[in-house]
């Protein structure tokens, strides 16, 4: 599978952003699109409800994206995508990192003619932990284009200054403007770049990089698998349990310390060898 070189750090740290055609197997999508239509219509496998269940088939608005985050608790296909030591490493490699671990996965739907996702710095919103550094794998699971509402970043944007969570992630309604206030802040034009890739290939992205979403006026679905990956070494930081996503993952804090629990930030690759011992018992079922 896909191997990060010198030549693609090089991009990736020139960019923001770095595209890839292909990051998992095709014989893959068929599984990951069941898994997708067993969540969002509330068949957890493993009884485990994921931390995030923005959108359900008997419930959800259908004109907004479907969105679930930490799915790989609930469903081991899933999890053997985003849990990979290999993509983990590839991920230590471009953010220069000691390990990796997993923030939290995102699931997310967006059929055609739903709406779109506001642009946003992702690490705007984790002061919770620190050092807050984010790295982002987004696999598209079907044939990606710009007007079928693929991700788009901002070429170089992950070198702006850094922002504060503003405008709604679903279905805002000028979807660029926070990234263009934040482009007339810095005094620069906005080079926007489509991911247009066919289904398992995708991209990877710095957590201060601009990146949102338009709608899908394609006539065909738009689902991607999404690994937001912290660093091995990071530590609660309580002070900002307020912030950002803070109230939904501090849950997880130890009474006696400011250490992560692997039970649900597991490590997944380690420059020294480790990794979470459970994990692949785990997604051995
Ligand atoms: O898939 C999208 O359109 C946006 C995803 C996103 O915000 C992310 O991967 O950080």
């Amino acid at each position: 599978m896909y191997k990060v070189n010198d030549n693609d750090k090089a991009l990736f740290d020139q960019d923001g952003f770095l595209v890839v055609d292909r990051l998992i197997a095709a014989d893959s999508l068929p599984p990951l699109h069941r898994a997708f239509d067993d969540l969002f219509h509330g068949h957890f496998e493993t009884g485990v409800r994921p931390d995030e269940v923005n959108w359900q088939a008997a419930t959800g608005d259908p004109d907004l994206t479907r969105q679930i985050c930490n799915g790989w608790k609930a469903n081991r296909q899933i999890a053997r995508v985003v849990l990979d030591a290999g993509l983990a490493k590839n991920i230590a490699t471009l953010g220069g990192w000691p390990g990796v671990r997993i923030m939290i996965d995102n699931l997310l739907w967006k059929p055609p003619a739903t709406k779109s996702l506001g642009f946003h710095q992702d690490s705007a919103y984790l002061a919770w932990f620190t050092p807050s550094d984010l790295l982002t794998c987004w696999i598209a699971l079907d044939d990606t284009r710009a007007d079928g509402g693929t991700i788009e970043f901002v070429r170089g944007s992950h070198k702006w200054q850094p922002g504060v969570p503003e405008g709604e992630f679903h279905a805002p309604e000028d979807y660029r403007k926070p990234m263009r206030d934040a482009a007339a802040r810095e005094g620069a034009e906005p080079e926007i770049v489509y991911v247009e890739v066919k289904a398992g290939g995708g991209s990877f992205h710095h957590g201060w990089t601009w990146h949102g979403s338009g709608a899908n006026a394609s006539p065909n679905p738009r689902r991607a698998l999404v690994l937001h990956a912290m660093r091995s070494d990071v530590e609660y930081q309580p002070q900002n349990f307020g912030q950002g996503i803070g109230p939904i993952y501090s849950r997880y804090k130890r009474l006696g310390d400011n250490l992560l629990d692997e039970n649900y930030f597991p490590i997944l690759w380690r420059q020294d060898g480790y990794r979470t011992p459970q994990l692949d018992d785990y997604l051995d079922g």
